[in-house]
């Protein structure tokens, strides 16, 4: 399909995941977003994200495109979709790129505020570890002062990063957990000297099951903002109805172009200083790289 066509598809289906949550996209921030890209939205993996309680405002979009396609920051700045900045914030994606292998790149954008994030991730067979990230001039310090906290808490491995351009944060997606670092009293531990809420039994349940935790860091300070554990799965009752209406009711009736294979869902928990929440996100498009993911962890699901 033109590539006219493909940004016409995918707006009518975020508009579609949109009326789920009695929200309405801004075509004016989304358009320009979608037809930046719009080269690649026939092959992309799509994600539409939505959290809960007074977090259900705001949708958001996540595209992926191959390495080829170049950097997508830099896409953003020529397409104007944000500003130049002197923060060390705008050198993050290239500087990465400069000295870690990338397997693939993503952007992030909201239904009412348009282009939000851009994200490297690291091929799936040479993951780097923390020490390379921390080494990265424009990465804030923290991701160095943080750094032996989160090797002993079995967090080293890095599948991804996302830069927040909107909020001036970095997210570090560490995958590889081991089974111990997931315990209820290993993430406790963690949680607490993190500052971080900790969850009631059914999150620690959740937290579990992760395949990826990500904590947010920030120039501002050594603090670490929050964090979120993510799980995959086919299950839309992964978090039950009766505690979070809402995202029951995305999950089970989300837009997805692979009729007849379970919609794929990455649901998190994410925790602040002072508070929790629910989020899902439900893909529209998948490859089979989530094909296999989600074989892998569903099946570790039907053994635990
Ligand atoms: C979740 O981050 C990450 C995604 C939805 C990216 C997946 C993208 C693909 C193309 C596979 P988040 O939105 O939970 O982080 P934050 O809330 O900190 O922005
Ligand atoms: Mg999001």
């Amino acid at each position: 399909m033109p590539g006219a066509a493909e940004v016409e598809r995918v707006y009518m289906a975020m508009q579609e995941a949109a009326r789920l949550l009695d929200l309405d996209c801004s075509r004016d921030k989304v358009w320009p977003v979608l037809t930046a890209y719009q080269d690649v939205l026939a092959a992309a993996v799509i994600v539409f994200s939505m959290a809960s309680g007074r977090r259900a405002t705001e949708l958001d979009f996540s595209i992926s495109m191959p390495p080829e396609h170049g950097d997508p920051y830099a896409v953003a700045l020529s397409n104007g979709l944000t500003e130049e900045t002197d923060h060390p914030i705008g050198a993050v994606l290239s500087d990465t790129q400069e000295r870690c292998p990338v397997g693939m790149y993503a952007i992030d954008g909201e239904i009412t505020g348009g282009f939000k994030k851009a994200y490297t991730f690291f091929p799936t067979d040479d993951l780097p570890g923390l020490s390379k990230l921390a080494d990265i001039p424009s990465m804030p310090r923290s991701v160095a002062e943080n750094a032996s906290l989160f090797a002993r808490h079995g967090l080293d491995k890095v599948q991804m990063t996302s830069v927040d351009y909107k909020r001036r944060q970095v997210n570090l997606y560490f995958g590889d957990l081991s089974a111990e670092s997931l315990e209820p009293q290993a993430i406790l531990s963690m949680l607490r000297e993190m500052g971080l809420q900790e969850p009631d039994g059914q999150g620690l349940e959740f937290a579990k099951r992760s395949f990826a935790v990500y904590p947010t860091l920030s120039w501002d300070s050594a603090k670490i903002e929050r964090i979120c554990f993510a799980v995959i799965t086919t299950d839309p009752t992964t978090v039950p109805a009766r505690t979070e209406p809402e995202i029951w009711k995305y999950a089970n009736n989300a837009p997805c172009t692979y009729v007849g294979e379970q919609r794929a869902l990455v649901y998190g928990l994410t925790l602040l200083p002072d508070e929790g929440y629910y989020k899902v996100g439900s893909y529209y498009q998948i490859s089979d790289y989530q094909r296999k993911l989600l074989k892998a962890f569903d099946a570790l699901e039907a053994q635990a």
